[in-house]
């Protein structure tokens, strides 16, 4: 492993790093050189206002040259190199970007931002700051890097979802799946069916909570307040937009036939009881009368005509269709589905959604775009042009790409951000189960393939389902910095990812970061304690802050530690006297006054 340019600085493990000695300065008035003439690198320029505008008050002025400029910041194209790789060397005479592709140029900018010191950011009156003389060389090793986010359970605004744009262009994720559709809203103005949005993008009440341990429906609790809200066709073309200026490509979903409730709301002759059915879009849950019916040609021509304004909207070749979790009931019991697995000399309701799947695909493939579903979709066979998101484990996408589909693999054990980071009972509200940082950062995607297989893997996405995240800070919350390390999978190589180094070195440095940046983030909790219950009566730790500059207060009787209680010594003795019990409490809190979910390690006798 190449030594990183600094102890702390905090890049995703690069190719290559060469550190030399010395700084270049880059001031205020230092000038972005583009060489070459390449146009498509006038997009670059965007992406340095934004890094330097937060630091200097302003952008740089920009120049185009033939050779490079000493005292400059230059930036160029070479097709030699890898399409979004790129190589960024700082010398004490010049700084210079060259790029396999105005993407690679990009993710050369965001690593010039981690260069430059946590302190300058945000002062936007810096005069100077010093950048470490280093080579740097990087590309990703994998094409597809991605994240969805869920704005039907809760609907988040355009301004939040370009946050979430900006948290993944800093990390170097390059795929947006909206998840705009499912039975707890429609969020995509279609011009041709208004009833989507006026009807389905309202509903009466929310998932607030459950019991704690409770599981589902069993124990919901809602909040009976209305909640609604989706974007018009020109909100969808502004975010389409402003990702694409961070080299996002956005891959809408429109769930299909399961998840559409909220559609049935809006136009119950979609369902399987000819327009009988009253439906109510749900708080959350609801039962297996959420599903079109594909006995039906209306339903086909609804939804063909949905996906004509959605790929005129949407310019990525990748269109998502959903297809998880579809009960098959309602079928079983409809004249039209039934003739229509007569007709089609189907065999049972399974094949009947396959052959949904295979219409829609033909559809979308003559209209020059790709299929892509949940791993449902290869139950009853799959369909020619599919990709596979492997949700459900990683085993459906093992068995897609042997059967040579393209695969995303999205497994829930590991990439699913709407788990709770630790088993704290202060934890938000959340799914009902954790998802550790080093689980994340230990996943490999491409386990599990053979090297001829792994050339069907596209990459990896992590999925932020919001059935517990009703604001903008909440998502922010649950993406940092498990992002980081979803980041630090997608772009480096199995062999040079270490947690240790990782976890010590690196993670610190970025959460201090994030710290000073003001971000909400998930403070990892104390080292050098557990949640557990220990037998005995004498104990020592040795308690670390999660990084330099936090603090470490404890409680000894049960209490919430707050800081003006005492602060961990980093050993801290508890003796615990013959017969009693003592609950240790410890909580972290950063710099900024962020504080950790606490960790309680009960102590004591019980057999006395
Ligand atoms: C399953 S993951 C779902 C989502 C839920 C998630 C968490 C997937 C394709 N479907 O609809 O939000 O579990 O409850």
């Amino acid at each position: 492993l190449a030594e990183l340019p600094d102890k702390d600085s905090v890049l995703v493990v690069p190719e290559r790093v060469a550190k030399g000695q010395g700084t270049f300065l880059l001031t205020a008035s230092t000038e972005a050189v583009l060489l070459s003439g390449d146009d498509s690198l006038a997009c670059v320029t965007g992406a340095l206002d934004q890094v330097l505008e937060p630091v200097f008050g302003k952008g740089l002025r920009v120049r185009h040259a033939d050779v490079p400029l000493d005292g400059a910041l230059n930036i160029s194209c070479d097709a030699a190199m890898p399409a979004d790789g790129y190589r960024l060397e700082i010398t004490p005479g010049r700084a210079e970007i060259v790029a396999g592709s105005a993407a690679g140029a990009f993710y050369a900018v965001q690593t010039l931002r981690q260069l430059i010191p946590a302190a300058a950011y945000g002062a936007a009156n810096v005069r100077a700051v010093e950048l470490p003389v280093v080579t740097i060389e990087d590309k990703p090793c994998l094409g597809y890097r991605g994240m969805m986010l869920d704005v039907c359970r809760h609907f988040f605004t355009v301004d939040e979802v370009k946050e979430a744009l900006d948290i993944m262009a800093l990390h170097k994720l390059n795929v947006f799946h909206w998840h705009l559709t499912d039975d707890q809203g429609w969020r995509i103005e279609i011009k041709k069916y208004p009833k989507l949005t006026e009807v389905g993008s309202v509903r009466s009440r929310t998932l607030i909570g459950r019991d704690p341990g409770g599981e589902y429906d069993e124990t919901c609790r809602y909040d009976e307040t209305p909640h609604g809200g989706f974007y018009t066709q020109d909100e969808i073309r502004e975010v389409v937009a402003y990702a694409a200026e961070r080299y996002i490509t956005v891959i809408p979903e429109i769930e299909m036939p399961g998840h559409s409730l909220a559609a049935l709301t809006a136009y119950p002759w979609l369902g399987c009881t000819n327009g009988d059915e009253s439906y109510e879009i749900a708080g959350w849950i609801c039962g297996p009368g959420n599903v079109l019916c594909p006995g039906k040609e209306s339903t086909f021509e609804f939804l063909e005509n949905v996906l004509d304004e959605v790929v005129a909207l949407f310019p990525s070749k990748l269109i998502h269709i959903g297809g998880d979790e579809c009960q098959h009931t309602r079928w079983e019991a409809c004249p039209d589905c039934q003739a229509r697995i007569a007709a089609e000399g189907l065999r049972d309701e399974t094949q009947l959604q396959s052959y949904l799947t295979h219409r829609i695909d033909s559809y979308l493939a003559s209209k020059g775009r790709q299929l892509i579903g949940w791993d449902e979709i290869m139950e009853g066979g799959l369909s020619p042009g599919a990709v596979i998101m492997s949700w459900r484990g990683t085993q459906g996408g093992i068995a897609a790409a042997r059967e040579h589909h393209h695969v995303v693999m999205t497994p829930g054990q590991y990439l699913y951000f709407d788990k709770r980071g630790t088993d704290s009972p202060d934890e938000p509200v959340s799914l009902n189960l954790s998802l550790p940082l080093e689980k994340i950062y230990g996943y490999d995607p491409a386990e599990g393939l053979s090297e001829e297989e792994q050339q069907y893997l596209l990459g990896v996405q992590a999925n932020l389902w919001t059935e517990f995240v009703a604001t903008g800070k909440r998502v922010e919350y649950q993406l940092l910095p498990r992002i980081y390390a979803l980041s630090e999978i997608a772009w480096s190589p199995v062999a040079r990812k270490s947690w240790e180094e990782f976890s010590r070195q690196r993670l610190p440095a970025y959460l201090a970061r994030l710290d000073a940046e003001g971000a909400a983030y998930q403070v990892p909790q104390p080292h050098g304690i557990r949640e557990e219950t220990l037998e005995g009566g004498c104990f020592r730790f040795t308690i670390r802050p999660p990084f330099p500059g936090c603090r470490v207060y404890y409680t000894l009787n049960g209490a919430t530690p707050y800081d003006f209680d005492r602060e961990v010594p980093g050993e801290l003795e508890v003796i615990v006297p013959r017969g009693e019990q003592r609950v240790l409490k410890c909580v972290a809190v950063t710099p900024a006054g962020r504080r950790s979910m606490v960790v309680t390690t009960r102590m004591g006798n019980p057999g006395e």
